[in-house]
């Protein structure tokens, strides 16, 4: 219902919200329309995505109708040092959403994947992927895409739905005016007050840190304890060789290590 999710969200950045059936991607739409000119704050919603992507050009798979694909573009004037922190933003912003909307608590797996905890294994719900256009050591633009699952989880894949967690059908327009809503208000946060703030409550919602990680990169594994989040976002390992700073840019994958 697009004309309400409008009036809902009237008085923050992302009142104005573009609806499409099908497409390729959310985000490469956006990067497009970034590069064209599009201001900060346009959003982009699809029903269904024939190219769905995460990271490292990995798929996003979801049936048509079955998830919330919804991407948003930003101008945040930051360094781009601070970029991954608008990642964490969206992050937190829907695993705030999924709590308010579906009463399911959520957690994030470093850096991107908004997970539940069964067993004391993360099962994804949901992901975060953010595309940047650079200006010389500026963020020109930000596109930042979520994909959330809401009735549909790939089979073969640790993963789940929203509805799968809460028990009932959770509404999408609801889902996304929450995620928004909150999106905008860390958004606020980060550019008057810096990243302190969303980077506590990101440490809190962490399922990584404190547990021992490995980190597969370019150059083979890094092995030891998740201990804390660099002001750039990089992940601190604590290996026996001392700490490890891995970026996500760089982690093909980060599993649990016994
Ligand atoms: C992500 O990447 O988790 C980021 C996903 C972002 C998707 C949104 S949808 C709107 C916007 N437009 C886009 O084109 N993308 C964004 P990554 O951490 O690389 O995880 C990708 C991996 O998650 C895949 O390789 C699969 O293993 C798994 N996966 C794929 N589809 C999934 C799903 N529906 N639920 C859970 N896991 C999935």
């Amino acid at each position: 219902m697009p004309d309400r999710v409008s009036r809902e969200l009237a008085g923050t950045r992302f009142g104005r919200v573009e609806w499409v059936a099908e497409t390729g991607s959310t985000n490469d739409d956006l990067l497009a329309a970034a590069r064209r000119g599009a201001p900060d704050g346009a959003v982009l919603v699809a029903d269904h995505q024939v190219t769905g992507r995460g990271r490292l050009d990995r798929r996003w798979e979801a049936p048509p109708g079955s998830a919330l694909l919804a991407s948003v573009l930003v101008r945040p004037e930051i360094g781009v040092a601070v970029a991954h922190w608008m990642m964490a933003a969206a992050a937190l912003a829907l695993a705030e959403a999924c709590e308010t909307v579906a009463g399911v608590a959520t957690r994030i797996k470093w850096p991107n994947d908004l997970v539940v905890e069964r067993d004391g294994k993360p099962v994804k719900l949901a992901g975060v992927l953010a595309d940047s256009i650079l200006d010389g050591d500026r963020l020109a633009a930000v596109v930042i895409g979520v994909g959330c699952n809401l009735t549909w989880y790939p089979p073969d894949l640790d993963a789940t739905s929203l509805a799968a967690e809460a028990g009932r059908p959770v509404d999408r327009d609801e889902l996304l005016v929450a995620y928004l809503r909150a999106l905008d208000g860390w958004y606020s946060r980060l550019r008057a007050g810096g990243v302190g703030e969303l980077r506590a409550s990101y440490v809190e919602r962490s399922a990584t840190l404190g547990r021992r990680v490995r980190a597969e990169i370019g150059d083979g594994p890094v092995i030891g304890a998740a201990a804390g989040i660099g002001p750039t976002g990089h992940l601190v390992i604590a290996t026996s060789e001392g700490d490890v700073e891995v970026a996500a840019g760089d982690v093909i994958h980060l599993r649990p290590e016994p």
